[in-house]
């Protein structure tokens, strides 16, 4: 799949600074922060900061710097929040089938509450 970046989507607006977010963690490569429209009580979104549409995307022309400080960043959130003892799921949306709504790679980390067994 080819994959052209819109740098006009909402969370490159958010890492130029033109919008404001509610920051969890920020590293060299990632920038983590609380999902706007919380899903679960503790919802936050995980962004590379590099121009990426999605994972596959991401997998194939990011750099091992930026994918390992990416990967590190979810964990530490998780770790950060407290998640280990009652658990947290990962989320990633591409495309149309996947539902994704904003185009720059995103994983959604869902905890707080017993989720779910599928998502619809
Ligand atoms: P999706 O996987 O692309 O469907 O998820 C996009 C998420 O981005 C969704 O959960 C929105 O609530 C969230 N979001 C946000 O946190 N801040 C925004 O300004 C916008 C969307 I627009």
């Amino acid at each position: 799949m080819a994959h052209s970046y819109d740098d006009q989507n909402i969370f490159a607006k958010i890492l130029r600074g033109d919008i404001p977010n509610d920051t969890v963690l920020e590293t060299e490569h990632t920038l983590a922060f609380r999902d706007i429209q919380p899903q679960a009580p503790l919802h936050v979104l995980v962004i590379p900061k590099g121009p990426y549409v999605c994972f596959d995307h991401f997998a194939q022309e990011a750099s091992d710097a930026e994918i390992v400080d990416y990967v590190r960043a979810v964990g530490e959130v998780c770790r950060m929040e407290g998640l280990e003892e009652d658990g947290w799921r990962l989320i990633s949306n591409a495309g149309a089938h996947g539902v994704q709504e904003v185009p720059h790679l995103h994983v959604h980390v869902l905890a707080g509450r017993r989720l779910g067994r599928m998502l619809q």
